[in-house]
């Protein structure tokens, strides 16, 4: 009998990533390699915005073939079927009523990580602990950006995607039209994702004084007030274009993922933050900053300065350094004129050195299909 039933879940910490993260894997398991896939999530109203057609008041629904199910307190797990392979996403802790019907009849279980350019994270993929009371087998699986890690999360046509949409100048047109928006002629196209702590401010002053007209778009997310506080507005709404000396700001609707892509690979220059949005800039073949998920210790600056490293091995000019010096400046400090005129002019190198980057990774397997590997090697 083939076992193809698989339970993925998810409870939201904070933000998107978890859910956008879950959403996207869940749909390559089921649309590319036919699981059935269920996911259990525990935050229904958030999970709508990374899944468009969901309906936040129904504990139980399909959607594009997957099942989605609401983890709350008042689900008896104990009568619910175990499936055949169980993704617990994020070390989530499953609820203890499903583990021990696990240990009637153990599943695969796997823990989905999250994504780290460090070296130990080779050591560590694949690692199995065992369950203290059931002797439950859980196999850690890591992403990572080297072949003796889980990969990378990446759809097997993305790339096919990308690549006729950047060639496709009606495509790009349509796609700013269905957000009314008319593109700044000649001006350079930057897209801005960030966490509220980020030196916006610095970064809006300094593109105001740039040498080059910018025209940033910015999704709505909880950054909207201090872009507002920049332009000295109360707020700002969804298609409200507002301007200042050589910079002009648009403010989209908070996009789908698929127009979210899209807006990756119609910009000159992307600012992307937490797991998710980082690895699609780094799929849409153009620059990006990345700004870090804070973490206790500082330990999210040992993640940028692995990242960096990778990034940047094979780079033979010195826009690496440049790109280096604004991504640590994005995340400690205040960003100068100097420093953003220093990316402008470096912007055509780091283009080119984009394209190399990700053809690099896209040569690697992707993450759906090392773990369908250890899905039928049984890991
Ligand atoms: O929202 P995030 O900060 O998520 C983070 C990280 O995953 C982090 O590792 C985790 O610890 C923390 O959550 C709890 O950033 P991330 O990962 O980029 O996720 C954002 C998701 O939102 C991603 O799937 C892209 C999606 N998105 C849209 O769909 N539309 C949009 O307009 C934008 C801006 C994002």
């Amino acid at each position: 009998m083939i076992k193809n039933r698989l339970d993925i879940f998810c409870r939201i910490v904070d933000n998107y990533g978890d859910i956008g993260i879950v959403w996207r894997l869940s749909k390559q398991l089921c649309h590319e390699y036919q699981f059935t896939v269920r996911i259990w999530v525990d935050d229904l109203i958030v999970a709508a915005r990374i899944i468009n057609k969901l309906n936040p008041t129904l504990a139980d629904q399909i959607i594009e073939k997957i099942e989605i199910r609401q983890w709350s307190n008042t689900v008896n797990f104990a009568n619910i079927e175990v499936a055949d392979i169980v993704i617990e996403g994020f070390a989530c802790e499953l609820p203890e009523p499903y583990i021990s019907k696990m240990a009637l009849s153990p599943p695969l279980w796997l823990n989905l990580e999250y994504l780290s350019a460090e070296s130990w994270v080779n050591d560590f993929h694949k690692q199995v602990s065992i369950h203290p009371i059931h002797g439950l087998k859980k196999v850690f699986f890591f992403p990572g950006f080297n072949e003796n890690t889980g990969g990378l999360i990446r759809e097997q046509d993305l790339s096919a995607r990308r690549d006729y949409f950047k060639k496709n100048d009606a495509l790009q047109e349509e796609f700013w039209r269905k957000f009314n928006v008319t593109v700044l002629d000649k001006a350079i196209k930057v897209s801005l994702f960030s966490y509220p702590h980020a030196p916006i401010n610095s970064l809006l002053a300094s593109m105001a004084q740039s040498s080059h007209a910018v025209h940033c778009f910015v999704p709505a997310t909880s950054i909207l007030p201090s872009i507002a506080n920049f332009i000295s507005k109360p707020t700002l709404t969804i298609g409200e274009t507002v301007v200042q000396d050589q910079l002009q700001i648009t403010v989209l609707p908070f996009l789908s993922q698929d127009d979210y892509d899209r807006l990756l690979w119609a910009c000159d220059l992307n600012f992307v933050r937490g797991e998710d949005s980082w690895i699609r800039a780094l799929w849409a073949a153009n620059p990006f900053i990345w700004q870090t998920y804070l973490q206790d210790e500082k330990l999210h600056l040992k993640k940028l300065a692995a990242f960096l490293a990778v990034y940047n091995a094979n780079s033979l000019s010195n826009s690496a350094s440049t790109l280096s010096q604004f991504h640590e400046a994005w995340i400690d400090n205040a960003i100068t004129s100097d420093l953003w005129n220093a990316l402008l002019e470096k912007l055509p190198t780091l283009k080119k050195m984009a394209i190399i980057e990700t053809q690099k990774f896209e040569k690697q397997t992707d993450l759906a299909s090392k773990l369908v590997v250890c899905i039928r090697n049984q890991v």
